[in-house]
C-alpha cells in the first residue's frame, strides 16, 4: 500500500475551513501540551484579562484545542511584555510553552483567529500518543470577503428548543458565520413571548408554556451569540405570514369576504386601520430594546392580495389614496409606515426583495434581501438593486432546507455572488449572504444534519477568496476533514460521501 503524498496529508491535517486568505504552512511541527499551554494577552493589547468575551472564548476553546483531554491542565492567562510587533486595536498572542514565539497574530477577528488556531491542532494516531497534540508552523493573514454571513432559522413552522439554537450558534462559529437571522414568528405559530402583548404567544404559540421563547430564553440566545461574536437579527415578518398573530390580537388581520359577506377567514395585516400602526409601534419598540442589533428584519414578502381585494373597507381606502386596484401600492404604503416606525427607533430595516420590487423609493439605508429566482433572475435583481444604490443580501442560492440525493453542497459552493452586470461600486453594495433553513420539514430531530456541513459550503463562499476556492473537487478532502471535526465536537453533521472519521460520532 503506497503512502499518500505528503501534500495530501498536509492539506487534510491542517485543513482550515473556510480557507484563510493567505495560508503558509510547513512540515515543521511542534507538540502542544495541554499542561503547559496558556493563552496570553499581548502587553500592547487593548484587551487584557478580564475582557469577558475573550476570557470566555479561551475557556471554550481549551477543550476544542485539546479534545479528549481529561487531565489536570488548567486554563491560564498571561500578559506578554515583549514589544508589540503588530499594531491593531486588539492583539492576542497565543504561545505554546517556550516552543514557538508567536505562533499566530490574531488581528481584529480574535474569535475567528482562535477558531482557525483550533482547527490547526491535530492529534497523532491512537495508541501511546493519545494525548499528543501537534501544530505545524503556520502563517495566516485572514479576513472575511463579506461582512454579513448569516444563517436563518425558522422557529414558527416548528419550535426549536433553546438548547438546539445554542448548539447551532456554536456550530456557526466553527464555520465563521456571524449573523443569526431569527425568523421567530410566522403563520403557524408565534413563540415569542412579548412583554407588551403576552396574548400573542399565549394564544398564538403551539403551546403557551412549552413552545415559547420567554424574555430570559431570548436573553440567553443573545448572550450566547455575543460570546461567539454572532449578531442576532430578529425578523417579525408582516403584513403577510401573520396568521398566528391574529389569535392574540383582534382587529389586526384583514377580515376576508366572500361576495358581500364575511367569510370568517383572515388575510394579511390590515393596513388601513390606525390601530394597526399603534400596535406595530409598540411591538417594535419592545423588539428594538430586547434585540440590541442595529438592524431589524421586517419581512414584507409573499403578500396575498386576494383577501385585501375582497374587503370593501380596503377597496374604499385604496380609492381614497388613489391606488386604483394596484395592491402593490397598498403593500408599499404599509411597509413605508413600518420602516418609518423602526427608523424612529434608530434601527435599520432589512426587507425581503418583494418590497423593492413593488416600490423602489424606500429609504436608502434599507437592506434588500433576495430570496427568489434562478441564478439568471437573481443576478438581474442584484444588478437592478445595486444600480439603485441599495445594499443587498443574497439568500436565493442557499436554501439549505432543500435536499436531494448526492453531493448537493457543490451547488452552494459554486455560487458566485458578484457575478452580475455592474460597476465596482455596485459590487461593494453586496454585503453578504445567508443560508436559509425554512422549517416546514425541519425540527430539532433533523436540523443539525441538514445544516451541517452543507451550510459550511456557503460559509467558505462568503469568507474566502473566490479564486482560491474555485474548485469543489479540490475542496472536498478539506471539507470531509471539517465534517469530521464537527462530529468530533459533538455536532451531528451528515456524511458527505463514502468514508470514515478517525473519531466517529458517539
Ligand atoms: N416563509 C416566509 C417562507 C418563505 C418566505 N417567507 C419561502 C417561500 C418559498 C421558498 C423559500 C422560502 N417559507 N416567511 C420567502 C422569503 Cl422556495
Amino acid at each position: 500500500v503506497s503512502r499518500p503524498p505528503d501534500w495530501f496529508s498536509l492539506a487534510v491535517q491542517f485543513g482550515v475551513w473556510p480557507l484563510p486568505q493567505t495560508f503558509t504552512s510547513s512540515i515543521e511541527r511542534s507538540p502542544l501540551s495541554p499542561e503547559a499551554f496558556y493563552f496570553e494577552y499581548g502587553s500592547q493589547s487593548a484587551a487584557q484579562q478580564g475582557c469577558s468575551v475573550l476570557d470566555a472564548a479561551f475557556t471554550r476553546y481549551f477543550p476544542l484545542i485539546f479534545p479528549d483531554y481529561t487531565g489536570n491542565g488548567v486554563l491560564r492567562f498571561y500578559t506578554c511584555y515583549q514589544p508589540a510587533t503588530v499594531c491593531c486595536t486588539v492583539g492576542v498572542t497565543l504561545l505554546t510553552a517556550a516552543l514557538i514565539d508567536c505562533l499566530l497574530y490574531i488581528i481584529h477577528l480574535l474569535l475567528t483567529g482562535l477558531e482557525t488556531f483550533s482547527q490547526l491542532v491535530y492529534q497523532d494516531d491512537f495508541g501511546a500518543h493519545f494525548y499528543h497534540y501537534f501544530v505545524n508552523k503556520t502563517e495566516i493573514v485572514d479576513f472575511p470577503r463579506f461582512q454579513f454571513r448569516g444563517i436563518l432559522l425558522d422557529t414558527s413552522r416548528h419550535y426549536l428548543p433553546v438548547k438546539t439554537i445554542l448548539q447551532t450558534l456554536d456550530a456557526m462559529a466553527y464555520s465563521k458565520f456571524n449573523v443569526f437571522h431569527w425568523h421567530i414568528v410566522d403563520d403557524p405559530s408565534f413563540p415569542y413571548q412579548s412583554r407588551t402583548y403576552p396574548d400573542l404567544s399565549s394564544k398564538g404559540a403551539f403551546h403557551p408554556m412549552t413552545h415559547i421563547y420567554t424574555q430570559s430564553d431570548v436573553r440567553r440566545v443573545i448572550s450566547h451569540a455575543r460570546l461567539w461574536g454572532i449578531r442576532v437579527l430578529p425578523e417579525f415578518d408582516s403584513p403577510g405570514h401573520t396568521a398566528s398573530w391574529g389569535k392574540g390580537q383582534s382587529d389586526l388581520l384583514t377580515p376576508c369576504y366572500r361576495g358581500s359577506s364575511l367569510s370568517g377567514t383572515f388575510g394579511p395585516v390590515n393596513p388601513v386601520l390606525p390601530s394597526t400602526y399603534q400596535f406595530m409601534a409598540r411591538l417594535f419598540k419592545e423588539v428594538s430594546s430586547v434585540f440590541p442589533d442595529s438592524h431589524i428584519h421586517l419581512g414584507g414578502d409573499e403578500v396575498n392580495f386576494s383577501c385585501w381585494s375582497s374587503n370593501p373597507d380596503i377597496r374604499a381606502f385604496m380609492k381614497k389614496m388613489g391606488f386604483g386596484v394596484d395592491f402593490t401600492k397598498l403593500e408599499a404604503f404599509y411597509m413605508e409606515n413600518i420602516v418609518n416606525i423602526t427608523s424612529a427607533l434608530n434601527k435599520t430595516a432589512i426587507v425581503w426583495q418583494d418590497v423593492f420590487d413593488y416600490h423602489e423609493l424606500i429609504p436608502k439605508d434599507t437592506v434588500l434581501h433576495i430570496w427568489k429566482g434562478t441564478p439568471a433572475s437573481y443576478q438581474a435583481e442584484l444588478s437592478r438593486m445595486t444600480k439603485a444604490g441599495m445594499k443587498v443580501l443574497l439568500a436565493a442560492p442557499w436554501y439549505i432546507n432543500h435536499i436531494s440525493y448526492g453531493q448537493d453542497w457543490h451547488q452552494y459552493y459554486n455560487v458566485q455572488p458578484l457575478d452580475f452586470p455592474g460597476t465596482e461600486e455596485q459590487k461593494k453594495l453586496v454585503i453578504g449572504g445567508e443560508v436559509c433553513m425554512w422549517g416546514e420539514y425541519v425540527d430539532a430531530t433533523n436540523l443539525t444534519p441538514r445544516l451541517w456541513p452543507r451550510a459550511s459550503a456557503a460559509a467558505e463562499r462568503l469568507w474566502s477568496d473566490e479564486k482560491q476556492t474555485s474548485s469543489a473537487d479540490k475542496a472536498f478532502p478539506r471539507f470531509q476533514d471539517l465534517r469530521c471535526k464537527l462530529v468530533r465536537r459533538g455536532i451531528r453533521a451528515e456524511p458527505l460521501y463514502v468514508g470514515h472519521c478517525k473519531h466517529e460520532y458517539q
